[in-house]
């Protein structure tokens, strides 16, 4: 899965990346995009591990990418398309918002600023349709058929860009698997998050929508210098500032929720590892995602919640107890599950 940062110049987006990595990198050295591939922390990994002693433990992960900044963003909804076409691949976007002050002193428009690259995007999502519908109105008079549905959903998602709301207002239609292709910006889950003022660890006054159901506020500079603080210091630092946790890891449990992926672990081989699934996954799609030949011979699934495992003390005492269940293809996985796959191919 892979989340593209994207946000109007100077909001923060280079800042947040930097969180990510735990490294810095010189403003405008690199014109290159990058990507990093970050491990989803997890406490209950931590515990497993105290459990197993296993020889190796492995997390799940995630990708950020930081779209290059040669590609220059052009307000009014008239970037190139070349500006958004490292975002459209994407599973999700994260928005990042300036509501600090610049060092010249211009105060945070977050709301306007969020906005406006909001309508960008769903201009750009518009143009992609229109030209599709233009498209399939000239293969009609060529005598060619064409999908009736997918003419449809693209009618659909026509009048609500027009209206100048997103695609993901409409969840059916966000997801629709006809529409896929068209890697639509605004049917993107999106993580909203604000670069904060060093004083300020609240969000925006906001009113009305767009929710901010989905919104995370970081200290971008103040959390950065954090992060290269010796462990003592950070902790004294995190204190006198009420910082709870690690920027990079309220990045990370944010970026799983809007997502939609729920975790659970294996122990297989001396090896404890964690995984991700969209929620309401059946223990089928949860073989597929660690090979497809446990899905190809898949027989059952033994599973038990983490937490019951951890109270029983042990997997044999678990199973005295009565705590580890059989399932079949059609369970739908809980977010903490252990699991041990038979199968047979
Ligand atoms: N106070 C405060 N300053 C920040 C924060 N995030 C970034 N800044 C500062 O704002 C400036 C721009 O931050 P960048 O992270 O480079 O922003 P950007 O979106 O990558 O900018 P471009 O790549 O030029 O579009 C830098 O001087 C940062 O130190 C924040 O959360 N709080
Ligand atoms: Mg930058």
């Amino acid at each position: 899965m892979r989340l593209g940062i994207v946000g109007l110049p100077g909001s923060g987006k280079s800042t947040i990346f930097q969180a990510l990595t735990g490294s810095k990198f010189e403003q405008g050295a690199h014109k290159g995009s990058h990507i990093t591939t970050v491990q989803v922390p997890d406490q209950r990994i931590d515990a497993l591990k105290e459990l197993f002693k296993p020889d190796k433990t492995v997390f799940a992960r995630l990708e950020y990418l930081l779209p290059s900044g040669t590609r220059s963003y052009v307000p009014g909804g008239q970037s190139d398309e070349s500006f958004w076409s490292e975002a459209r691949p994407c599973d999700a976007l994260i928005h990042v918002v300036r509501n600090f002050h610049q060092p010249g002193g211009e105060d945070p428009h977050p709301r306007d600023d969020f906005l406006k690259l909001e309508t960008d995007m769903i201009f750009a999502d518009l143009v992609v349709v229109e030209r599709r519908i233009e498209r399939l109105d000239q293969d009609k008079k060529r005598g060619k058929e064409s999908d009736a549905e997918e003419r449809q959903l693209l009618e659909a998602c026509l009048s609500m860009l027009e209206a100048q709301n997103p695609l993901r207002d409409d969840p059916g239609l966000a997801t629709a698997h006809q529409l896929k292709g068209y890697t639509f910006l605004s049917a993107k889950p999106l993580l909203l998050l604000f670069s904060n003022d060093d004083e300020d660890k609240g969000l925006p006054a906001w009113d009305g929508s767009p929710e901010l159901s989905n919104a995370l506020v970081i200290r971008g500079k103040l959390e950065m210098e954090l992060s290269e603080l010796p462990p003592e210091e950070a902790a004294e630092f995190s204190a006198a500032y009420q910082i709870e946790g690690f920027a990079r890891d309220r990045v990370i449990r944010h970026s799983c929720n809007v997502l939609g992926l729920i975790s659970f672990f294996t122990v297989v081989n001396n090896e404890v590892r964690s995984w991700m699934i969209p929620r309401g996954s059946p223990a089928l799609e949860a073989a597929d995602v660690i090979h497809s030949d446990m899905k190809r011979g898949f027989i059952r699934a033994e599973v038990i919640p983490c937490e019951d495992l951890l109270s029983a003390g042990s997997y044999q005492n678990a199973k005295k107890e009565g705590k580890v269940r059989l399932e079949g293809k059609t369970y739908i996985v809980q977010d903490g599950d252990l699991i041990t796959f038979h199968f047979n191919v």
